[in-house]
């Protein structure tokens, strides 16, 4: 462990990132062909009841509308099977038990190992680990404090949960550490198993969600690898809304007769949260590209929350005052579907290698909550 002392000097950096991507992927041919299997079988089961006026008719599924609405292809889940099964729609995997390391520590473990390779960082050199996240598997003990277990990291560690912008307000919180000389190297975890909360039965919303874990490790330039990424500036912003969210807790056992139904999974108004939310991010990357002397249309890349082409092609034309290329906003989406706070890490993460010392560029995620978060960056070398 480093010894951090109070350095309000210090510069928080980049130093590396990491990536678990899941074996399995559902196309959404699979997807579709499978929620249109459980439509027929229950609209069958009830066909008394709907002939009766009793009870509303399920509707299929499309790939064409999935396609053109969200711009998502596929999504790596993992548990394929049991997701796809008419009967099933959930993930299943046999409970582990307490001494074992639990499954979103273990891919979470798995994405910050990549990440501190990259760094050629000792586990022991770490001060901190930020679960940043949509869901946790539990309350407590923390998920970060058993990632540090799991990886031999002295120091401390949480959790936060800000919806999709959770990476992001972690990367600000790290930052934030850094700078005050309480630690020189924090590692910021999104592990999201987000098929455990979605509803595989909603037509609304069975083709959003994949899961899938990254890290991103945020150190004292002093102690930083020489290819690491300036922080220019971090900028957070919540505003509530309703719009997007999930009734799931452990006060649901207070009124047990609705613990079960739809709104203890996840719900939207997609609608009106791509109305609402696209200008909110906009406005606040211009607002903070001129705090901080950035011209918006030079930046090289934007690295977008991963929710809907569509909300990013706006968001990005806003930015640059242009049409964006794929080079210029690069979409995980298609392989990965939203991957709620990874999504934006996932993009920088696979497109970040061609980028040249002095290169300026924004990693940008935006959710529930409403959630909002922006750090612009700079490739040191
Ligand atoms: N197949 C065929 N037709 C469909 C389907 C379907 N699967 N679904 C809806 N339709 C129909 C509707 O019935 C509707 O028909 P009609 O016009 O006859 O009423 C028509 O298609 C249009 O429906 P919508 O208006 O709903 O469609 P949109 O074009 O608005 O697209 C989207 C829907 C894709 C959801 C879009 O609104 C969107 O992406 N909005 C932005 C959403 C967003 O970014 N959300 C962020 C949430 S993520 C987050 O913060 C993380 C939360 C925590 C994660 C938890 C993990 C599970």
């Amino acid at each position: 462990m480093n010894d951090p002392k109070p350095a309000l000097t210090a510069r928080p950096v980049i130093s590396s990132t990491g990536l678990f991507t899941p074996a399995e992927s559902i196309t959404n041919e699979e997807l579709v062909e499978s929620f249109n299997r459980f439509v027929d079988r229950h609209n069958a089961a009830n066909a008394e009841q709907i002939e009766a006026g009793k009870v509303e008719p399920l509707a299929h599924s499309s790939v064409e509308f999935i396609e053109k609405a969200s711009g998502i292809r596929a999504r790596h889940v993992m548990a394929k099977g049991p997701i796809l099964d008419p009967e099933i729609m959930a993930p299943r995997w046999d409970e582990r038990g307490d001494d074992e390391l639990s499954i979103m520590a273990e891919i979470g473990v798995a994405a910050a190992r990549e990440a501190l390779e990259r760094a050629g960082r000792d586990p022991k050199d770490v001060d901190a680990v930020l679960c940043a996240a949509s869901n946790m598997q539990r309350p407590y003990p923390a998920m970060a404090i058993e990632i540090q277990q799991a990886l031999g990291i002295d120091g401390f560690g949480f959790d936060m949960n800000v919806a999709c912008s959770s990476a992001t307000f972690g990367i600000q919180t790290a930052a934030d550490y850094v700078r005050a000389g309480n630690a020189k190297s924090v590692l910021v975890v999104s592990p999201e198993i987000t098929s455990g909360h979605l509803n595989w039965r909603d037509r609304d919303s069975h083709f959003i969600f994949g899961d899938v874990a990254t890290a991103v490790l945020v150190e004292d330039e002093a102690i930083a690898p020489a290819a690491h990424w300036d922080i220019l500036g971090t900028r957070l912003k919540t505003v509530f809304s309703n719009n997007i969210r999930n009734n799931f807790g452990f006060l649901n056992r207070a009124h047990p007769e609705t613990a079960d139904t739809p709104d203890k999974l996840f719900v939207q108004e997609g609608r009106k949260v791509f109305k609402e939310v696209v200008p909110m991010v906009a406005a606040m990357i211009l607002e903070e590209a001129e705090r901080l002397g950035v011209d918006p249309q030079a930046l090289r890349r934007l690295w977008l929350h991963q929710a809907n082409a569509g909300m990013n092609r706006l968001i990005a034309h806003k930015v640059l005052g242009h049409e964006a290329s794929e080079d210029e906003s690069p979409t995980v989406l298609d392989t990965y579907g939203n991957t709620s706070s990874a999504g934006s890490i996932i993009a920088f993460h696979l497109h970040s290698e061609d980028m040249v010392a002095g290169d300026t560029g924004l990693i940008c995620s935006f959710g529930a909550g409403y959630s909002a978060g922006t750090v612009f960056v700079r490739k040191a070398s």
